[in-house]
């Protein structure tokens, strides 16, 4: 897995939770995404792709945010995470990607960090701190598109044209260098941030979207604390270490020490 990230920057776990782990979530995401999208129904209805911040108080009852963290801490996910070049892993966010009410929406080519960086820190970023996407397909969906090895290479010409809308082109034209990966339900996709990717609209895809970098306060910046569990609450999960380097640095203390069950 180590070896398939570092040369194309994914790689895809096929049935990794079963289907009745997914149902078991199932009821969790539903009420957040009922909530969320009354709460935006303008955003909604005229153009979101997703939404973010699963785990925060506003939407959720302290027990389903404990649902929700025991699977992202769960021994499932986190085993994974020593296939990643992530040497001190820290939760940064989830996000929960569905289908644009417009049928006729397109989706669009983009590598995450260009909407808050320079050309120039971008480049620089692929040299930089990793943060990656743990994508779980919560139904079957047509899955992402992704340009492998530009987790570490820059864009070619058509590409950054493509990508940045330049010379006449759209960020939705197809890109020959791209690879289509489809998923099933309860199939793990992780991938790089900064690689070039789009999703695939179609299907009644949800999927569940949970982030991790290196444990840097540069990077926990982005993390806002109303989404991270309790202290007293990690205890009750399989592998809270993540949680744990989050919480730490959001508090510039040192990283309490809770045992693996
Ligand atoms: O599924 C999508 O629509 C896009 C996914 C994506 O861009 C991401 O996870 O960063």
């Amino acid at each position: 897995m180590l070896s398939d990230y570092q040369d194309n920057g994914y790689f895809l776990l096929k049935g990794l939770f079963n289907e009745s782990e997914i149902d078991a979530i199932l009821p969790v995401i539903d009420c957040f995404h009922a909530a969320w999208q009354q709460q935006n129904q303008q955003f909604y209805t005229q153009k979101a792709v997703n939404s973010a911040y699963l785990t925060n108080r506003k939407y959720l009852s302290a027990q389903q945010r404990q649902q929700l963290f025991s699977l992202l801490a769960s021994h499932k996910i986190m085993d994974i995470l020593p296939n990643t070049p992530i040497v001190t892993p820290a939760f940064m966010n989830t996000q929960l990607f569905f289908n644009p009410l417009n049928c006729e929406q397109k989706n669009y080519w983009h590598r995450d960090p260009q909407y808050h960086l320079t050309l120039a820190q971008q480049q620089l970023a692929l040299q930089g701190q990793q943060v990656i996407h743990f994508r779980l397909a919560l139904a079957d969906e047509p899955g992402l598109e992704l340009i492998p090895g530009t987790h570490k290479r820059w864009d070619n010409e058509r590409e950054l044209a493509v990508r940045l809308q330049r010379s006449g082109c759209n960020n939705f034209d197809d890109l020959s260098s791209g690879v289509t990966v489809p998923m099933q339900k309860g199939d793990l996709l992780v991938f790089s941030a900064n690689m070039i990717h789009r999703g695939i609209y179609g299907k009644s895809r949800m999927a569940l979207d949970i982030l991790f970098c290196e444990a840097t306060a540069a990077l926990l910046e982005f993390v806002d604390d109303d989404c991270l569990p309790s202290v007293e609450s990690l205890t009750f999960l399989q592998n809270p270490s993540a949680f744990a380097a989050s919480i730490a640095i959001k508090r510039t203390a040192s990283v309490p020490v809770v045992a693996s069950t």
